[in-house]
């Protein structure tokens, strides 16, 4: 049984290492809200909202969040028992369009208390079944190929299993065929245009079949399936959708549309873990893999990441790069790492997401607090 007793939200500020550049924009100093929920039963999660400082990626802001989740979303569950963190989506659903950001923030939170009070990882609550996931990295749109054919040599050789590079009209076929070129025909390479394109650009995207990528991801706008649908139907690469895979009903267009092939699943862009593990099984079923994508998430995001990661058909690897790779100092211990071989573990000895989130540092960069309790 949950019962959510208290909501304290925080803002906090934390410096990339380097700026990250994608088609819609760039970020070097992400402000990031948290969310540390306290149970009836003096059980504590917490979880992270991913949304960013700008509306570039999703309609919605860390600041539009932060109104839904005071506003709207907080008084739905606070004071509110229920069975189980399954249900925690539909309340939140009922009657409030969009905001998944926000919703997902409440979700995943709820999903951590269970695992706690039940005294397992988070990953087996939510039926993982591997012991260690896959890595990728994503890197940044570069001010030239040579300057991203050293990251990514690096990152192939620090271990990644995957590299995908962000791409835009200007810095895409010679970016592209740079990395394939430096590192060799058998890396796992993929794009990610983040809707930079249009429908009049498959001529020009057809170019990119050329580099053997595993996928190009979100070439076109987000409400762009049927588009997507063409666009696939003129390239050999896969196409595999981010943005617009918002719901498990768009999975299922997608699927039917034949828009794309495979999906990056962000629990913190489809409204948390239910939906996510939806969009998985409806993938599955349909005989197409997924992948956990990141926004740059802080090492409590991270973790949710990591737990849903270790679904059987997360089959790819995801955007979940070790903590050093992001900031000087993540807000966890132990800070999230890598093997030599590209994988990241999972903590399945631990109670919960399996990591202690470290309150001094996360006070010392707070820069906004608010906190919500039942009325
Ligand atoms: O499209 O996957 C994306 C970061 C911010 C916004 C959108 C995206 C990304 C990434 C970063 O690719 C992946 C990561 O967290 O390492
Ligand atoms: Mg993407």
């Amino acid at each position: 049984m949950l019962a959510i007793q208290r909501i304290v939200l925080r803002e906090i500020r934390l410096a990339l290492k380097e700026p990250f550049r994608i088609s819609s924009g760039v970020v070097s100093d992400r402000r990031i809200c948290l969310l540390e929920l306290t149970n009836a039963d003096g059980t504590v999660g917490w979880s992270e909202c991913v949304a960013g400082e700008q509306p570039n990626y999703s309609a919605e802001t860390i600041d539009t969040a932060w109104h839904a989740i005071t506003e709207w979303l907080a008084p739905r569950v606070l004071g509110k028992p229920f069975d189980g963190p399954e249900l925690v989506f539909a309340m939140l659903d009922r009657n409030v369009r969009g905001h998944n950001m926000a919703k997902a923030a409440i979700e995943m939170g709820c999903w951590d208390i269970a695992a706690r009070q039940r005294s397992i990882s988070l990953s087996r609550l939510l039926g993982g079944t591997r012991d260690r996931v896959a890595t990728g990295i994503s890197l940044g749109i570069q001010a030239n190929p040579d300057a991203l054919v050293e990251r990514a040599r690096a990152a192939f050789s620090s271990g990644y299993r995957k590299i995908k590079v962000k791409i835009e009209p200007g810095s895409d076929i010679a970016f592209v065929r740079a990395v394939r070129e430096a590192l060799g025909a058998s890396v796992h390479l993929m794009a990610d245009a983040n809707s930079a394109y249009t429908p009049a650009d498959a001529d020009h995207l057809a170019q990119l079949d050329a580099f053997d990528l595993i996928m190009l991801e979100q070439p076109l706008g987000r409400d762009d399936l049927v588009r997507h649908a063409a666009l696939q139907r003129r390239l050999a690469t896969p196409i595999c959708l981010d943005e617009s895979i918002t719901d498990v009903d768009r999975a299922e267009d997608m699927i039917t549309l034949e828009a794309g092939r495979i999906v990056n699943i962000k629990p913190g862009r489809v409204g948390g873990f239910t939906v996510s593990k939806g969009i998985h099984d409806v993938c599955q079923r349909a005989g197409l893999p997924v992948w956990c994508g990141g926004m740059l998430e802080s090492g409590i995001g991270r973790a949710h990441n990591v737990a849903l990661a270790s679904l059987p058909n997360f089959s790819l690897p995801g955007d979940l790069s070790p903590s050093a790779r992001y900031w000087a100092k993540d807000i966890v211990t132990p800070e999230w790492t890598m093997d030599a071989d590209g994988m990241v573990h999972v903590p399945l000895d631990r109670p919960g997401f399996g990591v202690t989130v470290n309150l001094d540092r996360v006070d010392d960069i707070t820069t906004r607090h608010s906190v919500l309790t039942c009325t």
